[in-house]
């Protein structure tokens, strides 16, 4: 899968204005985008943190995945995405591993990656995300 790092952790919230207080004025990171993914029924917002990304995710509907997972869970940690060379090869080899897909095929998500995601019955109960540029 030539996964290379964590390109992102996804992190449920009700509100990005709130959250974002915590991670710019007590853990000082600046966020350097927001961005709403109408497909995903979300707002982004994004903070680096060496190779990785701290993305906060806020639903902007309620029958979106992100209010689903808030209502059943509360806030928190909601997947984490792996940076690999071609999503669409990632999700092929899950798949003929037997890991159930959400995903068949990758499609676009927050800034322009090539994403596609693993249901977590299938993942030890983390829902799992690939991620690549330019494919
Ligand atoms: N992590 C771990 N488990 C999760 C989960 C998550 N993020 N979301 C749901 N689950 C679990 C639920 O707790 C539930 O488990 P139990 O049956 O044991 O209670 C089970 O999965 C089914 O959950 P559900 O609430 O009935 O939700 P759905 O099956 O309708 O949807 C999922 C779950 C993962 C298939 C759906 O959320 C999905 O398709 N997610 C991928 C897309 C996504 O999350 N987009 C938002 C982010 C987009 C972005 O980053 O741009």
């Amino acid at each position: 899968m030539n996964i290379s790092h964590i390109e992102h952790i996804g992190i449920a919230v009700k509100s990005i204005d709130e959250a974002k207080k915590y991670y710019e004025d007590v853990l000082g990171l600046k966020c350097y985008a927001v961005e709403e993914v109408t497909d995903q029924k979300v707002k982004t917002a994004f903070f680096q943190v060496g190779q990785t990304k701290i993305e906060l995710l806020e639903p902007t509907s309620d029958d979106s995945a992100v209010a689903k997972f808030i209502e059943k869970r509360g806030e928190g940690i909601h997947h984490i995405a792996f940076n690999t060379a071609d999503t669409n090869e990632a999700l092929k080899t899950a798949e003929e591993n037997g890991i159930k897909l959400i995903d068949k095929e990758q499609r676009k998500g927050a800034e322009g990656l090539n994403i596609g995601f693993l249901h977590p019955k299938s993942t030890f109960g983390v829902l799992t995300e690939f991620c690549s540029k330019n494919n």
